[in-house]
């Protein structure tokens, strides 16, 4: 396991970004530890698609992929060892034996628990965890190893018009020549399936999004009320993004004592706390193509609501 003291920079991004206009927060402040066992009930909600869509992908293909991906490490980025790696993971094991599983997560446990289960189920791999954004950690992975980079899930879509670029520059510094990048990225669809599936009926959705003021108050000593917010949500069509709001129910005077700085917060104001953008497969092959990325292989479900591409790092 490698360790980054990642402590000092959640404060400085809360605030500045709380500070804009609009307002709005990065969408890594989202998952302290009930925040991240919130997202894990998302994942299982019946309107909420995509993590049962992109995982009938993998095991229907991970076969062909591994295959297509001659490597001998697996990088994946966030969180490790969930269901969908696992059919990567036992293909890369059964094709190539003996080989490497580098999972890089902000989360100390997450990682703990990767790195048991992985132990546990493929004695073949060795396990290196690393502690880190997902940038600070490209720097850990030897380039001359050939690798295979993973990214599931449409965390890709959570990224912003700045840290899109930023990430897919700093992942193409970090690839060696031949290495290969395996994305999941979910697509543009009707409206009412978009919306459903980020406003779900039980309000998982909506208590996962105001969840982050509860961590935030926790990192900052701040006191954010939860009670008089409201969770909005909506698909914007000219962004292709779905767009979750915090909206202020009753104006809120928030301090921050630990900053010596306080924001006005008015009623019908609203915070954007996520986005989550929604891709066409071939724009986004094309797009990567910028940053020295072939596309190797598309990778659908039989209704084509989600993609799984592969890439190649031109030499
Ligand atoms: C992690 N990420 C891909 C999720 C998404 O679908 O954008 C986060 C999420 N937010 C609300 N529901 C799910």
């Amino acid at each position: 396991m490698q360790g980054s003291n990642l402590d000092a920079i959640p404060t400085l991004s809360i605030l500045t970004t709380l500070w804009d206009q609009p307002r709005w927060l990065e969408a890594y402040h989202l998952y302290d530890e009930h925040g991240s066992e919130l997202f894990e009930a998302i994942c299982d909600l019946p309107e909420y698609y995509l993590t049962r869509t992109e995982n009938g992908i993998l095991e229907t293909h991970a076969k062909d992929i591994i295959a297509a991906a001659p490597v001998e490490c697996i990088v994946e980025l966030g969180a490790g060892y969930s269901k969908k790696t696992i059919h990567l993971l036992s293909e890369q094991v059964r094709q190539r034996g003996q080989s490497i599983f580098a999972p890089i997560d902000v989360s100390v446990a997450g990682l703990l628990a990767s790195q048991a289960a992985a132990h546990k189920d493929f004695p073949q791999l060795d396990f290196h965890g690393i502690q880190a954004r997902y940038e600070d950690g490209f720097s850990a992975i030897e380039k001359s190893l050939p690798t295979l980079f993973i990214f599931l899930g449409s965390t890709i879509g959570n990224f912003n018009q700045t840290e899109f670029p930023r990430f897919f520059r700093a992942l193409a510094a970090a690839m060696g020549p031949n290495d290969y990048f395996l994305l999941g990225a979910d697509r543009v669809k009707p409206v009412k399936l978009l919306e459903d599936a980020y406003n779900d009926s039980r309000g998982i959705t909506a208590a996962f999004i105001l969840n982050v003021f509860r961590n935030i108050n926790r990192l900052l000593g701040s006191n954010f009320d939860l009670a008089k917010m409201r969770y909005h949500s909506w698909f914007n069509p000219e962004w292709q993004q779905i767009e979750m709001y915090a909206v202020a129910a009753a104006s809120q005077q928030i301090r921050f004592p630990s900053a010596g700085a306080a924001m006005q917060w008015n009623q019908g104001e609203k915070i954007l706390v996520e986005i989550s953008r929604k891709f066409e497969a071939n724009r986004l092959q094309e797009q990567l193509g910028f940053f020295g990325l072939t596309p190797v292989e598309h990778y659908s479900d039989p209704k084509q609501w989600f993609s799984v591409l592969l890439f190649r790092k031109q030499a």
